[in-house]
């Protein structure tokens, strides 16, 4: 557990343990999977409590299967979820088993929509929050743990708002592109954003989740967090590790030694090659032995001196996806050994059970190779428990690309498992490796299973939510209030400096269809002069726009400061020079990106680019909103990507995306104005899109920062539209001109 004395609650689908009907009473059964083999042993160490479904739900009510439950949570902490029947099975096997764990590892064909399972799945996740409330105390830590659970946070997040919460997914983030086929796709975002954290398996996942925010709710993120309803959801990285302890345990015990020493006779002379898997098609069983079968057809040589070992531990064995993969195992096996067996060798052993622990340590102990080659995976835990228990750092680990594992253990043979012919020869790469080459790799490889160990992974992620919970209410508050004019008015009075920074379009006039129709208004002219022309006020003018166009407007309000193009450029009260924010910049990136923005303006009607001395735009305004809207989306996601290595940014802004170099924004330039102006009691902050949040968050937490228009901003006020400004400007230089 953590450092601290909080509490922790675990919540998962799943107890570590399930129950079974027996033929006489009920038997308690360990569970096989990854999530309860790493969060065990962490329970044990820190005590705590597990809420969790006990399975065997049609016989809810049975007294002797009660007796049992009302045990565990006595005497071990294990509280267990009942779910109706019909509910458990639309909830488990149909959406989450059916719909997201096929989606979210990137096989859309295994996809089926059980009509009644969002249902299911929406009231089995209220039924986890039920029993998380009923046994939260004041402090206690709430750890959701993986998919079938995505909507809980949110529903904790409800039900008890100071709740530490945190969410991590075992199993892998899809791609946006995959992610937003799910119809729910909205509220499993928003389910999972109730928590305070939200942990990935890897850095891949991290960014598939942060594009489906941003392609599918539109929510910009930054790399470690996200805002949303005035708080800060924390996002991070965190590969779970194994307890190798739990493990290398195993290796001095009499039973395991036996099950080594008998394994050692029988495989004498031949080199094992092992492969431990649920029995899941994202695990790759087929496309390994048809590796297999390759290799054994293209060397000969090998033939009756190698063994592959498969434990395929059944699973899920109610879906009929399953029930083909069993199948299909049970062919391919009985082929390849059809094939090649001989009366003393057996090209494959096959065990389709559940192995004991002692059983599973010695196979790792004895095996010369591993072969984990899933086509998919969240991490991969099998891959770690080998290389803890490899006898003298004797063996060599081939681990396919598709594993979250592979992002860690670099020293391992990787493969994509796809590719038969070479997964087949990484096998002949590793049989022929020199022992000082696999002693290196493993030594590696041990000492990161070592030091990444399961319990560091949970004291990360709880220091990391106690953390995130204890800020969580800094985010600013994205609704703004309502501007109090009187409030300002008495503020700017009192004031004997005043600086203002102003933007432009959305802010002191409405918005036009082409950005050079929107002239100031003689009105407004005239209230600028008059606000700059008072010596106690610096006034900017800070826009996203051209120079020219500022000038053309702009140039003869005297004591007028003005930053172009977002404060790339900045012309000061009394100069007629511009002067850049960074000389000697280069934008010989333009090039490369325009055609990214033509290709768009040539699918859109209405649009086009815009260019200007440090950026590009991108403007549709006048073409067909929605659609718009959702290729600016595109447009953004694409150029990330495209962008990532580069100082580069993608920006949407109002109806435009635009193309600049990240050290530009408004901010900086805000900054480097109270550089030249020294400091003022009194300062403003008016403007409407994105690029203004940048000047928000750069002043101080005193400044009047006010946003025009409706709608999410970090400004502490807001004011309905540019109709409203305006007046506001024309009473502050009555003001002025009074003082
Ligand atoms: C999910 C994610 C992620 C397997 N057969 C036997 C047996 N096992 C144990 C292994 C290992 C566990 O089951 C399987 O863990 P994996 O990580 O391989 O896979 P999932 O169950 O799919 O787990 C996965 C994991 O969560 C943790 O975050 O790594 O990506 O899909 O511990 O040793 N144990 C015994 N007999 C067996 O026959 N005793």
């Amino acid at each position: 557990m953590s450092a601290s004395n909080h509490r922790l609650i675990v919540i998962s689908n799943r107890l570590p343990v399930r129950l079974r009907a027996a033929p006489r009473g009920w038997r308690a059964e360990k569970s096989s999977g990854g999530l309860a083999t790493a969060m065990n042993p962490i329970l044990r160490r820190g005590g705590g409590e597990w809420i969790g479904w006990p399975g065997e739900s049609a016989k809810i009510g049975d007294p002797a299967r009660q007796q049992i439950i009302d045990q565990w949570k006595s005497a071990d902490g294990l509280v267990s979820v009942e779910i109706p029947p019909e509910t458990a099975d639309h909830f488990y096997e149909g959406y989450s088993n059916q719909t997201l764990w096929p989606l979210f590892h990137h096989f859309p064909s295994q996809l089926t929509f059980d009509p009644k399972g969002w249902a299911a799945y929406v009231a089995a996740n209220k039924l986890f929050r039920d029993a998380a409330v009923s046994q939260y105390r004041e402090g206690d830590l709430l750890w959701v743990h993986d998919y079938q659970l995505m909507l809980l946070p949110k529903l904790l997040r409800e039900s008890l708002p100071d709740a530490a919460v945190g969410f991590f997914l075992h199993i892998p983030f899809p791609s946006s592109e995959v992610f937003r086929v799910l119809p729910e796709r909205e509220e499993l975002l928003e389910g999972v954003l109730g928590a305070d954290l939200v942990a990935f398996q890897t850095y891949t996942h991290l960014q598939h989740f942060r594009s489906s925010l941003r392609r599918v709710l539109g929510f910009e993120s930054r790399l470690n967090e996200v805002e949303i309803g005035g708080r800060t959801v924390k996002l991070d990285a965190l590969p779970i590790g194994i307890a190798p302890q739990a493990f290398t345990a195993f290796l001095g015990k009499t039973e395991t030694q036996r099950h080594i020493e008998s394994l050692r006779q029988r495989y004498q002379g031949r080199k094992l090659l092992l492969a431990v898997d649920r029995m899941d098609y994202t695990k790759g069983i087929p496309e390994r032995l048809r590796a297999y079968r390759r290799l054994l057809e293209r060397a000969p040589d090998l033939r009756a001196k190698v063994v592959l070992l498969q434990v395929a531990v059944p699973s899920r064995e109610g879906i009929s996806s399953y029930a083909t993969l069993r199948r299909q195992v049970n062919e391919l096996v009985g082929e390849i050994n059809g094939q090649f067996a001989t009366p003393d060798w057996t090209p494959v052993v096959y065990i389709r059970r559940g192995i004991s622990r002692a059983e599973l340590v010695a196979l790792y102990a004895v095996a010369d190779v591993a072969w984990v080659t899933p086509l998919r995976d969240g991490m991969n835990l099998v891959a770690k428990e080998y290389v803890a228990c490899t006898k003298d750092r004797d063996g060599v680990l081939i681990l396919s690309e598709f594993a979250g594992a592979a992002e860690e253990m670099g020293e391992a043979l990787i493969v994509n498992p796809y590719d038969e012919n070479r997964a087949g020869a990484a096998i002949q790469t590793a049989l022929a490796l020199p022992e000082a080459e696999r002693h290196r790799r493993m030594a590696a490889l041990e000492e990161g299973v070592v030091r990444n160990n399961v319990f560091a992974w949970s004291e990360q992620f709880l220091a990391m939510l106690e953390s995130a919970a204890a800020n969580r209410g800094d985010a600013p508050s994205d609704r703004p209030a309502a501007l109090d004019v009187a409030r300002l008015l008495a503020a700017y009075q009192s004031a004997s400096r005043h600086l203002l920074f102003l933007d432009y379009d959305g802010s002191l006039v409405g918005f036009h269809n082409r950005p050079e129709d929107a002239s100031p208004p003689p009105e407004l002219l005239a209230v600028l002069k008059s606000l700059a022309a008072c010596p106690n006020n610096s006034v900017m003018l800070l826009s996203g726009r051209k120079r020219t166009d500022l000038d053309r407007w702009f140039g003869d309000v005297r004591g007028l400061w003005m930053g172009a193009e977002h404060g790339a450029l900045l012309r000061r009260a009394d100069s007629p020079d511009w002067e850049p924010l960074r000389p000697g910049y280069s934008r010989d990136w333009v090039d490369r990106v325009r055609p990214v923005l033509q290709h768009f303006v040539d699918r859109t009607r209405g649009s086009f680019i815009e260019e200007k001395e440090y950026s590009l735009v991108w403007h549709y305004r006048m073409s067909e909103s929605k659609f718009g809207d959702w290729l600016a989306q595109e447009l953004v996601a694409m150029l990330e990507d495209m962008l990532a290595e580069t100082e580069l940014r993608a920006i949407r802004g109002r109806k435009i995306v635009e193309v600049r170099p990240g050290w530009l924004h408004k901010g900086s330039v805000a900054r480097r104005m109270v550089e030249l102006c020294g400091p003022a009691d009194f300062q403003l902050a008016l403007g409407d899109d994105r690029t203004d949040e940048d000047l928000f968050a750069a002043l101080d937490a005193s400044a009047w920062t006010v946003h025009v228009g409706a709608g999410r901003s970090r400004a502490r006020f807001a004011v309905p539209g540019p109709a409203e400004v305006l007046p506001i400007l024309e009473r502050l230089s009555d003001l002025s001109r009074a003082s």
